[in-house]
C-alpha cells in the first residue's frame, strides 16, 4: 500500500480492506492510485469496481481531488475497452437513499460482453 492510502485508510472499511489485500478480490487491475475488482453481485456480464486506494467516503469527495476523479474515469473507460465492446454504464451511487451501501468511493463499470466464469 502506498504512504497515502495508508493515511487515509478507515479501519472499519472493506474496501480499504481489498486494497490492503486483507480480502480476497479478482484485480482485474491495479496501479499506484486504483484498484479494479469483479463485483461481488454482479448486475451484467461486465460488471467492475474501480476504488481509489485512497479511502473517501463517496464521489462527492473524490470531486476534491480532480486528478484522482479522472483517474477512476480514465481505468474504468479503458477496462470496458479491453472487456466488452466499449460502450458501458459508469455509475456512482451516492449516499443511502441512492442505493450506495460500501461508503469508500467507487465507480460501477456495467457492460455487455460475453465473458466466461473467471475470464475477468
Ligand atoms: O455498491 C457496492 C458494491 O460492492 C455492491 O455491488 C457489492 C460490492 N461488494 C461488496 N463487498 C464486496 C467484496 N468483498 N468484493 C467485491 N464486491 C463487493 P454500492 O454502490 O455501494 O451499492
Amino acid at each position: 500500500m502506498n504512504a497515502d492510502a495508508a493515511e487515509r485508510r478507515d479501519e472499519d472499511c472493506v474496501f480499504c480492506k481489498i486494497v490492503a489485500g486483507e480480502i480476497p478480490s479478482e484485480r482485474i487491475h491495479e496501479d499506484d492510485q486504483v484498484i479494479a475488482f469483479k463485483d461481488l453481485n454482479p448486475q451484467a456480464p461486465v460488471h467492475v469496481l474501480v476504488v481509489p486506494r485512497e479511502h473517501r467516503a463517496d464521489v462527492r469527495e473524490l470531486a476534491h481531488q480532480p486528478e484522482q476523479l479522472a483517474h477512476v474515469v480514465a481505468v474504468a473507460g479503458s477496462l470496458a475497452q479491453q472487456l466488452a465492446d466499449g460502450d458501458f454504464r459508469l455509475v456512482f451511487n451516492t449516499g443511502q437513499s441512492a442505493g450506495q451501501t460500501v461508503f469508500h468511493v467507487h465507480a460501477h463499470v456495467l457492460a455487455s460482453g460475453e465473458l466466461a466464469e473467471g475470464e475477468l
